[in-house]
């Protein structure tokens, strides 16, 4: 077996992203890993530890923790099931056959799946493999920051790191890592759209917030109920999380201004943190003092995800921009 399944991915500088954040902004294309999005990270680190004498895996997802899971599972010679929700596009269950999963609908949102794909870990005796909430997730995502660190060389520093938040588990393997490359201090500013936004709803409740239904187009950050150990980090010392929400239209547009850009398509779920940069919010929150000034690179977890080709991308525009 491989040491691990995912690859170490590009580090690139946008220039005209630092024009717009005030700082020099850095990118860790994490689009770029095999299975679309960073969730290889996680998820093959925790296929090893769990299933290398497994029956075959499991997996409830929104897309990409799914298309991690028959990645992994395939290189590993497992039979992989991926439960998904019915907002999952057709595209993306088309994606996740042809990596050799079965796939299953099952309710209208994750949670739903969720429920279904932990009914067949039981009944089938499969491997259980979730997408956000296991500290064997939160370990291997940790290796982004190891990677930007190494990339950013002795002595570099980021003065906050911009990532996406749907279920948390990104987050968590960020705040994570950051305390293992010694910049457990540098802030996190940690996005979602609106009607995707369980995080934020549990920090303005002071306490674990369910979703009545996710709204928002940003499917794949679609949790209704962040998990515990991300609110419990944002009450804790041990990292400073900002938690802020863009609209639909903002992930949107910000989806597009990466790819005309950068070249590059990302799901909605990634526009999230993308549109931090392309809405201004950096120099707001650098006005409100809660982000310092000067502030040092920024960098930026580009998630990636599957959810999103051209067709796609045209019917999300028909949707949000009409
Ligand atoms: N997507 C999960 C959960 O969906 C999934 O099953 O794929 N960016 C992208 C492209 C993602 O796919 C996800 C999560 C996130 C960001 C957020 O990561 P998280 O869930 O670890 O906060 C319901």
């Amino acid at each position: 077996m491989p040491e691990h399944f995912h690859v170490n991915t590009p580090l690139l500088e946008s220039v005209s992203m630092s024009k717009m954040a005030g700082t020099a902004v850095y990118l860790k294309m994490e689009n770029c890993q095999p299975s679309g999005s960073f969730k290889i990270r996680g998820v093959g680190h925790l296929c090893q530890q769990l299933a290398s004498r497994s029956r075959g895996v499991v997996c409830s997802s929104g897309g990409n923790a799914g298309m991690a899971a028959a990645y992994v599972a395939r290189k590993m010679g497992l039979s992989a099931t991926v439960v998904v929700p019915s907002s999952t596009p057709p595209l993306v269950v088309r994606r996740l056959q042809e990596q050799g999963a079965a796939v299953k609908v099952a309710g209208k949102v994750w949670d739903d799946a969720n429920a279904e794909a932990l009914r067949l870990a039981e009944t089938e005796q499969l491997t259980f493999v979730p997408p956000f909430d296991h500290p064997l997730l939160w370990e291997g995502h940790a290796s982004v920051v190891a990677e930007a660190a190494a990339a950013l060389g002795p002595g570099a520093r980021p003065g906050a790191v911009l990532l996406s938040v749907g279920g948390g588990g990104l987050l968590c393997g960020v705040v994570h890592g950051l305390k293992d490359a010694g910049w457990a201090d540098v802030p996190i500013i940690a996005m979602e759209t609106v009607g995707a936004d369980c995080f934020n709803a549990a920090i303005k409740a002071g306490e674990l917030v369910t979703l009545d239904d996710i709204t928002s187009e940003a499917k794949c950050l679609g949790a209704k109920t962040v998990c515990r150990r991300a609110f419990e980090l944002s009450l804790s010392g041990e990292a400073t999380i900002i938690s802020e929400l863009v609209t639909d239209q903002e992930a949107l547009r910000a989806v597009q201004m990466f790819l005309d850009e950068e070249r590059v398509l990302v799901e909605m779920a990634c526009g999230a943190a993308l549109a931090a940069v392309y809405s201004g919010l950096i120099p707001r929150l650098q006005a409100q003092g809660r982000l310092p000034t000067p502030l040092r690179p920024l960098l930026v977890i580009v998630c990636g995800g599957s959810s999103i080709n051209m067709e796609q991308l045209i019917s999300l525009q028909q949707k949000l921009q009409s």
